[in-house]
């Protein structure tokens, strides 16, 4: 009982003193709207020809069709994102497939060590798996309790919400397994190769 009182008492004093700020990376301001930042126009790809496939370093590569991805266990991510351009956005609400359950399908060669995401309108980006495994990546399909929108990625995107979102790769389609990190369309523009926003790495050499 006395237990209950003192966390209570704790958890009221922590949210007068940080508050909300506790939960913005050095640099970032909140922002409540949600910010469209494409670098190039919207594809729209046909769901009856939409395919998600991960090779590379596997022992078989696997596709999914749409309808199949749909059958894969779903979860709720309800998460923090913030943009390299300094926004924050707090308690987005995703629903989407770990990747951790999409490589419960795939054997992963002991070399591989990264991988490269690859979308619709060729945009790529790169992960570590240490930075993708244990429930920190998933491929989500809807936000906010409905289907994502095409210009934040719809019918699917990645999302990383530990790393800035320009890892969050949207129409994404699918995961190459590669035994080298090596950087996609920002990180060889020069971003960050990881870009945690926690260690303000924004720029190549951060
Ligand atoms: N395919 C693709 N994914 C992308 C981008 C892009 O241009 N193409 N932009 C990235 C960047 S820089 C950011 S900040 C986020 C923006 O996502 P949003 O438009 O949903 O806010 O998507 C990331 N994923
Ligand atoms: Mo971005």
């Amino acid at each position: 009982m006395s237990q209950k009182f003192v966390s209570r008492g704790f958890t009221g004093k922590r949210e007068r003193a940080g508050g909300q700020g506790a939960r913005v990376p050095p640099g970032q301001h909140l922002v409540s709207d949600f910010p469209v930042l494409s670098a190039g126009p919207t594809p729209r790809t046909d769901l009856a020809r939409w395919t998600f496939t991960i090779d590379g370093l596997v022992t078989a590569p696997v596709s999914w069709s749409w309808a199949d991805f749909q059958h894969l266990p779903v979860q709720d991510f309800v998460k923090d994102i913030s943009c390299v351009t300094k926004w924050t956005k707090l308690d987005t609400r995703w629903r989407g497939v770990s990747v951790d359950t999409l490589f419960e399908h795939v054997e992963l060669d002991p070399r591989a060590v990264a991988l490269i995401a690859s979308c619709d309108g060729g945009y790529t980006t790169n992960l570590l798996l240490s930075d993708a495994l244990n429930g920190q990546a998933f491929v989500a399909y809807e936000y906010d309790g409905k289907p994502l929108a095409p210009e934040h990625g719809g019918p699917a995107r990645l999302v990383v919400p530990h790393l800035y979102f320009w890892k969050s790769a949207k129409w994404v389609r699918g995961l190459r397994l590669v035994n080298k990190d090596a950087p996609g369309f920002w990180e060889s523009l020069g971003y960050h190769i990881r870009g945690d926003p926690w260690k303000e790495q924004r720029y190549t050499d951060d």
